[in-house]
């Protein structure tokens, strides 16, 4: 039987904040006390460091074909740049193309990231072709499959966007069925006419991403995404949050008692949009979906993560590459050079959330420790239909952990991250508290800056109900 004992940490869930011992054994956390003994157990000595839960991002796109380009991490590099940072879970999605059915789209994807994950991992199914197979398959994927969160794109008319018609008759059918949907919220239709009028003007550096996607169409959409919930009694997921406006509309659902939930990512919470007039094309790094916003906003979304009316920070690591060499152009922001609307939408980030709000939220007073535990681990965790097996330290549950030198000040970078991308949003930025070592179901895996970990050790997870219990 193996045995790992963790000596002396300081224990920080989203609850409790004690010093203990951990016993793990076979995986999982097998006793929690004072003076704990094993003598046959492998011992960690963690006097001076914090003990969380390992991260829950529940927002990534590895090795993800989005047509013209794809991400440039693999499910490899990927998992590994996430264990790196603290995170033993993702939930990342498997998207249905036209025609597709949603089934076989999950048993791909597993098929895929299964010799590669070096840690554990789950799926959202994102629709795009809602028939009568489609919606006739949810019932089964929910109650056999492990799949209870469903995607849907407010924005990318032609491409990616669902009408308010099908996106009813999803969510109809996933609620009824203990699910959940995440929606993409902004207006596909609207922010269309204006990248026309942009392009047709000759407005084409990355500026005009954020001039022509403004935060009142996150804000409308938002609000439409969650009238249709209300009505179809299905729990609605707001993904990135990024504007006031779509922040205003999640308020108001909550106060009203509606399953309404949203998460944003660190970038929105550190960055604004002072960035995209960074010479150079330097502002293609920063082309996420939804754009940065300004400061309003961020003030608002600090806010909103004090007060629950943000649930949960994820990362939406969607990786492309600054210069188009070493993987290509498919991979690579160099495809919009010319044009902001074909610079693929995505950035890095599944490496640095734990450390970036550790910093800029507990170590600037914004949030305290253990809700910061809450919103990395724990909710997650609970929203996606994975608690307690994640997402906490408690007897039974995965003995998946983070020792976490809370003094330790180090700097974020792409020389230095573990990621295949070649450029860091937070390039340079210092932060104090950095992840030491990480066990994936009591295998530690990331010990100081040595991998220990390999690809295939990651399980996939079959999730229950989402959206149900917080
Ligand atoms: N939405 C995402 O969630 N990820 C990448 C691009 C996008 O629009
Ligand atoms: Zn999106
Ligand atoms: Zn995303």
């Amino acid at each position: 039987m193996a045995e790992v004992l963790i000596k002396g940490g300081r224990i920080v869930t989203a609850v409790d904040d004690y010093m203990a011992d951990i016993l793990i054994q076979d995986g999982r956390v097998e006793a929690i006390g004072r003076d704990l003994s094993a003598p046959s157990a492998t011992l960690h000595r963690a006097e001076g460091l914090l003990v969380f839960p390992g991260g829950v991002d529940v927002h990534t796109h590895m090795q993800f074909d989005l047509g013209p380009a794809e991400t440039v991490d693999s499910f490899e590099s990927g998992t590994q740049s996430a264990a790196f940072g603290g995170t033993t879970t993702i939930v990342d999605f498997a998207q249905q193309h036209k025609g597709e059915h949603p089934k076989q789209v999950l048993e791909d994807r597993i098929a895929l990231a299964e010799p590669q994950a070096c840690v554990d991992f789950g799926f959202h199914i994102i629709l795009t072709d809602v028939t009568d197979e489609t919606l006739g398959a949810l019932p089964d994927l929910i109650d056999r499959e492990g799949v209870s969160s469903f995607k849907m794109f407010m924005a990318y008319p032609g491409v990616l966007m669902v009408n308010d018609a099908d996106m009813f008759k999803t969510m109809r059918v996933v609620g009824h069925h203990g699910g959940m949907v995440n929606v993409h919220a902004e207006n596909g239709s609207v922010i269309q006419v204006l990248i026309e009028e942009a392009l047709a003007a000759g407005n084409t550096s990355p500026k005009y991403h954020r001039l022509t996607r403004p935060s009142l169409m996150e804000g409308e959409a938002t609000h439409r995404a969650i009238r249709l919930a209300e009505l179809a009694e299905v729990p609605v997921y707001i993904v990135h949050l990024s504007a006031a406006e779509a922040l205003q509309a999640v308020v108001e659902a909550r106060d009203t008692g509606m399953p309404a939930f949203a998460e944003t990512c660190p970038h929105y919470l550190f960055l604004t949009e002072e960035e995209y007039d960074r010479p150079d094309f330097e502002g293609a790094k920063y082309v996420m979906t939804p754009p940065l916003r300004d400061h309003k906003c961020q003030h608002a979304l600090w806010r909103g993560l004090r007060f629950d009316d943000l649930q949960i920070v994820s990362t939406d690591h969607c990786p492309f590459c600054f210069n188009e060499n070493p993987y290509g152009i498919r991979k690579s922001k160099a495809l919009g050079q010319d044009d902001f609307s074909q610079i693929p939408n995505g950035a890095p980030g599944v490496e640095f959330r734990i450390p970036l709000l550790f910093d800029g939220g507990v170590g600037t007073g914004r949030i305290t420790l253990n809700r910061f535990v809450q919103l990395t681990a724990t909710a997650p965790a609970k929203m996606f239909g994975l608690f307690p097996r994640k997402g906490t330290i408690a007897v039974g549950s995965d003995a998946d952990l983070v020792l976490f030198d809370p003094q330790k000040t180090h700097t974020l970078s792409a020389k230095t991250h573990h990621s295949r991308v070649d450029y860091s949003l937070f390039e340079g930025r210092q932060v104090t508290g950095k992840v030491e070592k990480v066990f994936l179901r009591g295998q530690l895996v990331v010990d100081g800056e040595q991998w220990l970990g390999r690809p295939g050790m990651g399980q996939y997870l079959k999730r229950s109900a989402s959206g149900r219990v917080l």
